[in-house]
Order: structure tokens, then sequence, then C-alpha cells
């Protein structure tokens, strides 16, 4: 396999028919066999620095899911753009160096076992490829990730001063900047924008750089929750000028802050807005949609893990004769990071924000209403 352009990705367009299915499907079984391989090294304790076990499974079972992904999309450039990620996130929670040759090398032995010989070839040659290129994911996890806060002079001191009441889990002090700096419903994007996202940007860098703990980031978003409730409990008057919208994040995305920003952006708009959450399983989704379909439908997704699932959720979708006039926006981190992917979905429109998915709600459904004019 050669490198697409050097520092980039590995050209993943001639994997062998199947691999990428074959894998997909024996995840579970891939993950497992990882798990015992490494559980049973002598020095496993040192290669994962004392963590617990389960946090090493949990990193083999996002590997495997995001491979599949990966194999699946034939996307290299995703692969090399995360592996310095996954280096660095594990490395600062004391996982050695060494750990991921061996790991490696053990989904290396784990494709043998449970892929056909001929996707075991293919998987296995860009096993080779990430082995190769070990030291320079080593070089580039050491790198800073580019995730600077923006700089906005007039936002800047609430952005600070909420994000420390954030780190103290300060929930009063939270409600209170939050009522104080949004009089009325039409300041909360910039409120969500500039304060909210930010804020929890940095609560996951310090997450990713083991600075905060796992409960640090739970309350952090739990505290966001009870702000984002108030805005709603203020400002929601329950009248609607526009259509139905449904908003979710996908099957398997615990993150779903940034689809309730799109829900209640949608709702202070006048939109009639069913937000379902994280996690929606698909069947329940199409089933729901095709019971009673909405004008919009929003989807979000953070992981890259769940790239392919979105992707095959709105081809299903499009199969679905009555869903024809329902249209499709999709948003969250995975896009805003890796822009490539939106075309991968065939969505109708990918936004950056929830200001920016009212726009294109609105414009779509004047649209409609002029064509059912003619
Ligand atoms: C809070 C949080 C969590 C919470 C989520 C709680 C909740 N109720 O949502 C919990 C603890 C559950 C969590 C879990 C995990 N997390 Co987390 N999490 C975060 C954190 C700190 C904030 C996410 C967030 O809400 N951001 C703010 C919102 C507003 O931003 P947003 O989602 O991008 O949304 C905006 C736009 O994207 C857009 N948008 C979003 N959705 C949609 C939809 C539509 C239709 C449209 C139009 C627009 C749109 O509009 C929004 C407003 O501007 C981020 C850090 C970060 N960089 O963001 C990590 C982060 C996303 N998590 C990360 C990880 C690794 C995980 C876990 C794998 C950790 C683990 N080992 O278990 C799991 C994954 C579980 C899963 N299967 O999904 C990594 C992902 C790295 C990567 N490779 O991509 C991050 C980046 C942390 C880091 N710096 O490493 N996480």
């Amino acid at each position: 396999m050669a490198d697409v352009a050097r520092g980039h990705g590995v050209d993943l367009q001639d994997l062998s028919a199947g691999t990428a299915e074959e894998y997909a499907d024996r995840v579970a079984h891939l993950a497992a066999t990882v798990d015992e391989i490494m559980a049973g090294q002598e020095d496993v304790e040192d290669l994962i620095g004392g963590n617990p076990l389960k946090m090493m499974r949990e990193n083999h079972r996002h590997h495997a899911r995001f491979m599949a992904t990966v194999l699946t999309l034939r996307d290299g450039h995703l692969l090399a753009c995360t592996m310095p990620w996954v280096f660095r996130t594990y490395m600062n929670r004391g996982f050695a160096p060494e750990y991921f040759p061996r790991v490696l090398s053990a989904f290396c032995q784990a494709v043998d076992i449970h892929l056909s010989p001929a996707a075991a070839r293919s998987a296995r040659s860009v096993y080779r490829w990430m082995s190769e290129n070990y030291e320079r994911f080593l070089r580039e996890s050491r790198c800073a990730p580019d995730d600077d806060l923006p700089e906005s002079a007039v936002w800047a001191d609430l952005l600070a001063a909420f994000l420390r009441a954030l780190l103290r889990g300060d929930h009063q002090e939270c409600l209170r900047l939050a009522e104080d700096s949004v009089p009325s419903a039409a300041d909360v994007p910039d409120f969500y924008l500039q304060v909210i996202g930010p804020a929890l940007l940095e609560i996951g860098e310090r997450w990713e750089q083991n600075r905060i703990s796992v409960t640090d980031e739970h309350l952090a978003s739990s505290i966001v929750s009870r702000v984002m409730t108030s805005f709603h409990l203020r400002f929601m008057r329950g009248e609607y000028s526009w259509g139905r919208a449904v908003v979710t994040a996908v099957a398997d995305e615990y993150h779903e802050i940034g689809a309730r920003m799109v829900a209640d952006l949608l709702e202070f708009d006048g939109w009639d807005v069913t937000f379902l959450g994280a996690d929606t399983p698909s069947e329940e989704l199409k089933r729901m949609l095709r019971r009673h379909p909405p004008f919009f439908l929003g989807l979000s997704v953070t992981m890259p893990f769940n790239v392919d699932r979105v992707r095959r959720l709105i081809g299903e979708i499009r199969g679905h004769e009555e869903l024809d006039d329902m249209y499709i926006a999709v948003g969250g981190q995975v896009f805003s990071r890796h822009p490539h992917l939106v075309q991968v979905v065939d969505a109708d429109a990918v936004a950056t924000d929830g200001s920016e998915a009212v726009r294109i709600a609105r414009a779509w459904w004047e649209g409609a209403q002029c064509d059912e004019a003619q």
C-alpha cells in the first residue's frame, strides 16, 4: 500500500473486495481476541500504565469499530489523522509507547483468525502500514492539537468565567452567568457558540491531556444540560410557524449537546421540534419517521466510528418513498474536523452550527412553499 501523499494517508482503494464487510461483521470477535492476546502479555500492566484492563478493552472495541469505518469508506486520510490522537490520548493516561506496536500486531493475529485468507491479507497490509508509520504517529502525537479557543474580546471574559465555574462544578454560578448574559432568545445562539461550545472544547482538551477526570467531564456536560434547560424554560413559547423537525444523534453516539443546540435554535425559530437525544437506534428512528414524516431531519455525529452508520442510515431513508420530501442535514464534530466526509454521507446539507441549521431549514421551507404555490 502506498502513501497517498506523504504525511497524509494510505491508499485503500485497492483493498480486496469483501475485506471491509468481513471486518465490520467480526468487529466484536476481533476486539475479544485482541483483549485476550494483550491480557496474556507478561508486561501488560506496564504496557497500559497500571490502568484498569477495562480501559484497554474499550480502546480495542473503539479501534475495531473505527477500522471498520475506515475500511468501508476506504478512507486512509481519516486513519492517518486519527492515529496521533489515539497515541496522545492513551499515552497521556500512562499507556507506554510500546503498547501500540504490540496491539497492532495483536490485531494482525486477530484478522488471521477471524477473516478469510484474502480479507486477512488485505487488512494486514493496512496494519503493516500503521506499524511502519509508528514513529510518525508518535511524533505527531506530541504536537498539541490545534483547537485553540476562539479569540473574541467580547466573549473572552464570560467564557473564562463560565469555564472556571464548570471546572469547579459550580452549577449555580453557571446558571447565574447564563441568566445575566442571555436576556432574550435572540442571545442564545451567541451564548451557545461563543461560550458553551468553546468551554466544552477546552474541557475535552483537558480530558485528552488527562488533566481532568471522566467525572469532571460528565459534570461539565450535565451542568451544560441544566443551563440549556433553563433557556428552554425561559424562552420557549410553544408557537410554531414552520414545519416539523426531528433532531437526533445517531445510534452509539453519546454526544448529544450539539444536536440539542440545533434542536433548541430551530424551536426558538418557530419549528415544531422533536429532539431524540443521544444514541437513537436506526431502525426505531426510521419507523418513527415513516409513521409521521417531518419536513427536516437533523443527524448529529461526533465520533469517526459512526460515519459509516450515518451513511447507511441516510441510504436506507432514501429508499423509502414516503420520505422523499424530507430534507436531511448532518452536523457534528466529525464533519468539522474532517470536512471531506460530508461527501460520503449523501445528506442534503451539512451545517457547522445551530444558526446555520436554522438558515438552511428556512431556505428549504421557503423553497417548498414556492414549489407548492406553482
Ligand atoms: C461532553 C463530551 C462527552 C460526553 C457527552 C455528553 C453529552 N450529553 O453529550 C460523554 C462523557 C458521554 C462523552 C463520551 C465519549 N467521548 Co467525548 N467529549 C465530550 C466533549 C468534552 C464535548 C462535546 C460537546 O458537547 N461539544 C460541544 C458541542 C456544542 O459541539 P458539537 O458537538 O461539535 O456541536 C456543534 C456543531 O458540531 C454542530 N452540530 C452538532 N450536531 C449537529 C447536528 C446537525 C443536524 C447540525 C446541522 C449541526 C450539528 O452544532 C453544534 C453547535 O455549534 C468533547 C470535546 C470537544 N472537542 O468537543 C469530547 C470528545 C468529542 N469526546 C471524545 C471521546 C474520545 C469520547 C469517548 C470515546 C470517550 C471514551 N473513551 O469513552 C466517548 C464516546 C462515546 C460514544 N460512543 O459516543 C473525543 C473524540 C476524539 C475523536 N477521535 O474524534 C473528544 C473530542 C475529546 C478529546 N479532545 O479527545 N464525551
